[in-house]
């Protein structure tokens, strides 16, 4: 790496995901009125007292808690965790809150920190009565929020078109492995938009803050998973694709998928929850719920016990009747057996914490997930059900998504991640076979655009790497694409490759507001490329579309229903694991 490449300072992770969090504000009453009704409950609309209030706390009234636990839910759980145990962000349990103090507390949700911490106050996301609201609230015991279990999750299954009634035979002319299922994060809803025509064919209310979309093995079915646990099943095959089944799995939720190893394609789904700590496997015609297991229990390393392992990425395993289950807090990554529920086995391997997001090598036999918090990628052994290795990536905060897979001219098959912390980009090996040497190490690093990476991509039809800096605090940077050209990518760890800077969000021609372009996705040949040009919700926001050749850019929709774009899912890609 040459150091004069370095372009912006450090980002923590903390501080992304809590300015993540910045661009949603609390729903209005109206809002909340006119939200999907299939979105039952956040944790935000959940009443709560007091926990435990003794004669010397903070005075507080019950409104003035339960608006403290709204903001909690919509700008500080993603990091510092429902009951404050800390993850990506500090622990904020009261005794150590309490040594800090409130003046201490209050300064600090004001100005934030270097280490990451957003300045809510000066940055006015917080008015003076909130910050000092909060710096209050945290001095209390966190609510502990209701569990969420069977009868719970029986109550709010709906199966609104029987799998009888449903469709025999595909009812629509669309190329549905060309659709791409784009969040559309603060609508609560997805766009499905032809990746041929460019056509949004349907726009379809989903959970609130909706997060990931996944594909069965069939190609039939979307799943999509909103932040309140909301899954929805999408018949493709429909003359209208529409929702046929829909689940709350739980109260805040990150992660859906379905079975794919041979004999069991479209058998089963299952989606992991933040809280409570769980995951539930459901049938995969109905979203029946089937069986829920509790992530709780000890950090792999201390071995001490944790109240609120959230359940991170899941992936399906192609080598067995398997789901890898991303267990956030403990560090362990879970083999859960579906080849018999009533029997279940799940095989529990060590890794590291806090696990967060990933993907399988180009031959889908190995997987690697980023332990964000430890800087490491764990990768484990899909087909022997083991830890491979644990590889310091020599960054700050891998965020790979699902990562990048291509070979590499000199060190042969390698999967990338990009990091939010900085600005580098690190290459795994991934041969053991063909190059045993670089397996399992980073055999290069080099710069990207700047710190704030949250996406890295490319396909087998493409020569191009694309690395995003969404998180970018500078605007220009943030609204802007690295694109390597893998040829020419060389063998010396000192020669940086250099990269071609695509201006996607100048390109998407929008006057108002500060737009991140975000998540790059390939179309189902691996010609075009996909950018999501997120502005604030009630901003004009676009999706570009990029020539994987010629770098040029090919098209760019434009539409008042595209509200907050992020996620882009091909149907294809997804189905298959391409990326
Ligand atoms: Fe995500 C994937 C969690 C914020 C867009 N995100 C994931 C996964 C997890 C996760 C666990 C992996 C799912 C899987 O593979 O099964 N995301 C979280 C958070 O906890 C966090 C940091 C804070 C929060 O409160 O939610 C967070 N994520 C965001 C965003 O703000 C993003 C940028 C915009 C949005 O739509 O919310 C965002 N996350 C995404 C996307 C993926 C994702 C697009 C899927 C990437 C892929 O290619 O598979």
């Amino acid at each position: 790496m040459t150091s004069q490449a370095r372009r912006v300072g450090t980002l923590l992770w903390g501080s992304a995901a809590l300015t993540l969090a910045m661009m949603t504000t609390p729903l209005s009453a109206q809002e909340a009125a006119e939200a999907p009704a299939s979105s039952v409950a956040t944790l935000a609309d959940i009443g709560v007292e007091i926990p435990g209030k003794g004669p010397n706390d903070p005075v507080m009234t019950d409104q003035e808690f339960a608006q403290g636990t709204e903001i909690y839910f919509q700008r500080c759980a993603g990091c510092h965790g429902v009951l404050r145990k800390g993850a990506t962000g500090k622990a904020l349990t009261p005794d150590l809150t309490r040594e800090n103090g409130y003046d201490y507390l209050h300064s600090f949700i004001t100005y934030g920190s270097p280490a990451g911490m957003p300045n809510w106050g000066t940055s006015g996301e917080l008015t003076e009565a909130e910050v000092d609201l909060m710096a209050r609230y945290v001095l209390l015991d966190p609510p502990q929020p209701p569990e969420w279990g069977m009868p719970e999750m029986q109550a709010s299954w709906k199966v609104v078109v029987k799998p009888e009634d449903r469709p025999k035979e595909k009812m629509n002319d669309i190329d549905i492995e060309n659709i791409m299922s784009v969040t559309l994060r603060d609508a609560g809803q997805i766009a499905l938009i032809d990746g041929g025509t460019y056509e949004i064919k349907a726009v379809i209310n989903t959970g609130y803050a909706v997060h990931i979309s996944r594909i069965s093995a069939s190609g039939r079915y979307l799943f999509v998973i909103g932040r309140d646990g909301l899954v929805n099943m999408i018949d493709l095959w429909m003359e209208h694709p529409e929702t046929v089944a829909s689940i709350k799995i739980g109260i805040e939720a990150r992660s859906v998928e379905t079975s794919k190893f041979e004999g069991y394609e479209d058998k089963y789904a299952i989606a992991g929850s933040y809280w409570p700590p769980q995951y539930v496997i459901m049938d995969g015609d109905t979203l029946e719920p089937l069986k829920i297991v509790s992530t709780r229990g000890m950090v792999w390393d201390e071995q001490t016990y944790h109240p609120e392992p959230r359940v991170a990425s899941i992936l399906s395993s192609h080598y067995k009747p398997e789901f890898i289950v991303n267990v956030k807090e403990t560090g362990k990554i879970l083999f859960v057996d579906y080849s018999d529920l009533k029997n279940l086995k799940s095989t529990e391997i060590e890794a590291e914490r806090f696990l967060h997001d990933g993907g399988f090598d180009s031959t889908h036999r190995y997987f690697l997930v980023a332990a964000n918090a430890r800087n490491k990628i764990a990768v484990v052994d899909t087909k022997d059900s083991k830890l491979t290795a644990l590889i310091d990536t020599g960054g700050q905060t891998p965020h790979p998504g699902r990562g990048a897979n291509f070979t590499h001219p000199v060190y042969g098959p390698v999967w990338a991640t990009s990091h939010l912390g900085d600005e580098t980009v690190s290459l795994v090996g991934t041969d053991p076979e063909g190059h045993p040497d670089q397996a399992w190490k980073i055999v290069d690093t080099f710069f990207a655009l700047g710190g704030g990476s949250l996406f890295i991509k490319t396909h087998p039809n493409s020569q191009h790497l694309y690395v995003d800096a969404a998180l970018n605090p500078d605007a220009a940077i943030s609204a802007s694409v690295a694109v390597f050209d893998i040829a020419a990518m060389g063998g010396d760890p000192e020669a940086d490759p250099e990269y071609t800077t695509l201006p996607i969000g100048e390109w998407a021609g929008i006057p108002d507001g500060q737009p991140r372009v975000v998540q790059p996705e390939f179309n189902k040949e691996g010609t075009e490329v996909w950018f999501s040009v997120w502005n604030a919700k009630d901003k004009e926001s676009a999706i570009v579309i990029v020539d994987d050749k010629t770098l040029e850019l090919k098209q760019v929709i434009k539409d008042p229903r595209l509200i907050t774009p992020t996620g882009k899912f091909n149907v294809l890609n997804t189905q298959k694991d391409i990326y």
